[in-house]
């Protein structure tokens, strides 16, 4: 067998947990949200059926308003093994009977994922087809219920541009984008040592947040505890508002994604409906477009400014599908030097932050570092812009960089250093999924 691919597969039995899958064995031993859907299409090369219950489960920890949190707590994990753990956000009146939940979301991958794990079902040509026919059935309303909410709750005036109230949200925790937003914020008296578990578990704690970004974090969480989670409230009154253009270009390729699943699940009148949402959205990160620099740029809800920082979320036009010259326009700067075009890159695939952005750090996290979830989702997204070319190109590169790394959590860029976790779960999913799709 595929060396990677064995490896691949050993690390998401190693961090399987019967029906789900923790993202890394020691730095983050519950269930997150969106490393839940890239595991699931990893699971889908394996078994289609145990990618399904990698969503099932997660869907387990779903609020009645169809929030999904970004963390599903297992509680036989030892107290102060993460922090902010599961007595931290006080969540106990919305999280499900019998669950233990984060109070914030990440972005909503999960019906890309779900739409994957169909397509790899149907190319079996054995009965799981039918399970997963089933299932879909079943999660379908559900993740309406999720797109929903975050159409209605994190964008009451229908822009287009979903709200979030935290970096953890963005799942690029304490990417340049923030910077100027989390600085504004004043941690009031939330001052002393914070409980800092995962530095512990890297090599060098500078990969990390830092304890002043983590402050900012955890008074943002007691913010919404304030609020109970209102987010009538929070949308009006929270610290920190981000128009978000990387979250929003997922919520709108997902809707795509959920408009070719309705008719599966027995709804085919509401296709046009998710691409309507999925419109609504293209139109909305046009605006958010800056021709002279040719990229797509946040918007601070609080300030009404746009954010400058050069990241890779500057090519959410392309994840959420846009014109065939700004597809081209972006398809070129991703091959420039600011990202995956830099000769000084070990492998070229794009780091988390342009090159060239002064912000750039090629160990800090999502400061600079290369995440293969990214790289996956900008490969998809030239697939489905019909540039095969290009997504071949940045496929065998990033196969050829998973070869040498391993399943790292994220690589320096310039040394090809792999950081982070050693055996994290959504690198060894998009390994498979990359081995499991020949182009
Ligand atoms: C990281 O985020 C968590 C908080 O949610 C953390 O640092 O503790 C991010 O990389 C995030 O995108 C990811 O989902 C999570 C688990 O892999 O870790």
């Amino acid at each position: 067998m595929d060396a990677l691919a064995r490896q691949a597969i050993e690390v998401l039995w190693r961090n399987a947990r019967g029906t789900w899958t923790r993202p890394s064995p020691r730095l983050y031993p519950h269930q997150w949200s969106w490393d839940a859907g890239f595991v699931a299409m990893g699971w889908a090369q394996l078994d289609p059926a145990r990618a399904i219950t990698e969503l099932t489960s997660l869907f387990r920890g779903q609020w009645a308003t169809g929030m999904l949190p970004h963390i599903v707590f297992d509680l036989n994990v030892a107290q102060g093994a993460y922090e902010p753990g599961p007595n931290a956000w006080a969540t106990a009146r919305h999280a499900p009977a019998g669950t233990a939940t984060s109070g914030i979301c990440q972005p909503p991958v999960h019906a890309i994922a779900l739409k994957r794990i169909r397509d790899v079902a149907a190319s079996r040509n054995d009965g799981t087809m039918i399970e997963v026919n089933r299932a879909i059935v079943d999660l379908y309303p559900r993740l309406v219920a999720w797109h929903h909410w975050l159409r209605t709750a994190r964008d009451p005036d229908h822009t287009g541009l979903i709200t979030i109230l935290h970096p953890w949200e963005s799942g690029l925790d304490n990417s340049p984008r923030w910077d100027s937003a989390l600085a504004a914020v004043d941690p009031g008296n939330l001052t002393g040592a914070l409980p800092r578990p995962d530095l512990t578990y890297v090599a060098d704690a500078d990969e990390r947040p830092t304890d002043g970004e983590y402050r900012r974090y955890r008074y943002l969480v007691e913010r919404l505890i304030a609020v109970d989670y209102d987010q009538a409230t929070a949308m009006a009154t929270h610290p920190f508002r981000m128009g978000d253009v990387w979250f929003s270009a997922i919520l709108a390729a997902a809707d795509d994604a959920l408009a070719e699943l309705a008719s599966v699940a027995g709804h085919p009148e509401a296709a046009d409906l998710h691409r309507a949402d999925a419109d609504l959205t293209r139109a909305a990160l046009d605006d958010c477009w800056d021709p002279s620099t040719s990229r797509c740029c946040d918007q601070d809800r609080i300030t009404a400014a746009p954010i400058v920082s050069d990241t890779i979320a500057g090519f959410a036009p392309l994840v959420a599908g846009t014109s065939i010259d700004r597809t081209a326009v972006l398809v070129e700067r991703l091959w420039s030097a600011s990202f995956a075009g830099n000769p000084l890159l070990r492998w070229a695939v794009p780091p988390s932050t342009a090159m060239d952005d002064p912000q750039f750090d090629p160990r800090a996290y999502w400061r600079g570092p290369q995440w293969p979830p990214m790289t996956w989702l900008i490969w998809w997204s030239l697939e489905r812009a019909g540039h095969r070319r290009s997504a071949n190109q940045l496929r065998a590169a990033a196969i050829a960089q998973l070869r040498a790394v391993g399943c790292a959590e994220y690589i320096e860029p310039l040394s090809g250093e792999a950081l982070g976790s050693d055996a994290q779960s959504w690198t060894a999913a998009v390994a498979l999924d990359w081995l499991g799709h020949e182009p």
